[in-house]
């Protein structure tokens, strides 16, 4: 983010692959028929693969289980972004800094084992394989918009449950006030870590209350499959009334503290990445504006039209009192 500028991105291939309203009907049959049937069964029937390949594309990667979410804000009726853009357009600087070459590079990236360390002010630290963490909740699907500071926007339906999930389980202690997120740094898979645009690893953080807010979302899949490597495999986190870069990909540790954490972004350029990074309209990037955003896929390229940016990425009714009382402008 340090390094491009807001006009870039322009080159990027516009895909035609947007869900029409009767594809999505049909998708969300799938979804139930999914929901209905008994497990891999389902999944790995003819009829099942088909209905989702007349849907959307053929699979590429594992189906993953998962029922519609009734979180609310997680359901929406405006139009998916198709796969391929959200699948070739990336931002994981541990790859590379340009948005289509994680596609590429991130066939490196080794998902399995996996295992995510949670621990500090917990009363029941614990390493989850990917397996325990699978089985930790109902997996649901969560039409979320992911508005990255850059100004652009996708729409992607992702598959998880809610972090609060997790967080149950290991039982913070009441002195708990923040949660730390830290991803993957392994420099045999991931080229871009020679690079110094960040220190490394990658973490985010996030206030406890905030943690904990429904539609805060551990993510294991998108459009009905296990996520592309580029997109943070095998399990990443998804807050989508902050800016994309609190999103972090493919975590490997989760902490628990009493002190505001330090965030890779903040440490890089604390006067353009805040801690709360909520996505605001009112409060301009120091070098250029949040007010508008460009929708990924859309067609017009150069000359689409933006649409405005939403307070709290339009889920000011859901989270909007987590921060009642506190100066925006301040707490960017
Ligand atoms: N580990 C890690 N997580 C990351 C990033 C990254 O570079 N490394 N980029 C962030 C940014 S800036 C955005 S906009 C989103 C993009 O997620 P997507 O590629 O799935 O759309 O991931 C976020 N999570
Ligand atoms: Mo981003």
């Amino acid at each position: 983010m340090i390094i491009r500028n807001p006009a870039e991105g322009f080159d990027h291939p516009l895909s035609s692959e947007i869900t029409s309203p009767s594809q999505y009907l049909n998708r969300r049959t799938w979804l139930q028929t999914l929901a209905l049937g008994a497990g891999g069964a389902a999944l790995s029937s003819w009829a099942t693969r088909e209905a989702w390949a007349l849907a959307s594309r053929p699979g590429r990667l594992a189906a993953l289980n998962a029922s519609a979410s009734n979180v609310a804000g997680a359901q929406t009726i405006e139009k998916l972004t198709g796969y391929k853009d959200a699948s070739s357009y990336n931002n994981y600087y541990e790859f590379s800094t340009d948005k289509a070459e994680p596609a590429a590079l991130a066939t490196t990236l080794q998902t399995q084992p996996w295992t995510v360390a949670v621990e500090g002010m917990v009363n029941k630290p614990k390493v989850f394989d990917l397996d325990a963490l699978l089985k930790l909740s109902a997996m649901e699907e969560r039409i979320y918009r992911l508005r990255c500071v850059e100004g652009w926007s996708m729409v992607i339906p992702w598959l998880g449950y809610s972090l609060a999930a997790l967080i149950k389980e290991v039982q913070p202690q009441g002195s708990a006030r923040y949660v730390e997120f830290v991803t993957l740094a392994d420099p045999k898979m991931m080229p871009g870590l020679s690079s110094g645009v960040l220190d490394w690893p990658y973490t985010e953080a996030l206030r406890l209350d905030e943690a904990l807010h429904p539609l805060t979302m551990l993510g294991f899949g998108m459009y009905g499959e296990v996520l592309p490597n580029q997109n943070g495999a095998p399990v990443r986190l998804i807050v989508p009334w902050k800016y994309g870069f609190k999103s972090a990909k493919s975590l490997v540790k989760i902490r628990f503290t009493d002190r505001q954490p330090n965030t890779a972004w903040n440490k890089a350029a604390a006067q353009e990445y805040g801690f709360y990074s909520n996505v605001n309209p009112d409060v301009p990037h120091p070098r250029w504006s949040q007010s508008t955003e460009r929708r990924i896929g859309e067609e017009g390229g150069l000359f689409a039209k933006r649409r405005k940016t939403l307070i709290f990425n339009g889920y000011e009714a859901q989270v909007g009192q987590l921060y009642a009382g506190m100066d925006l402008r301040k707490n960017f």
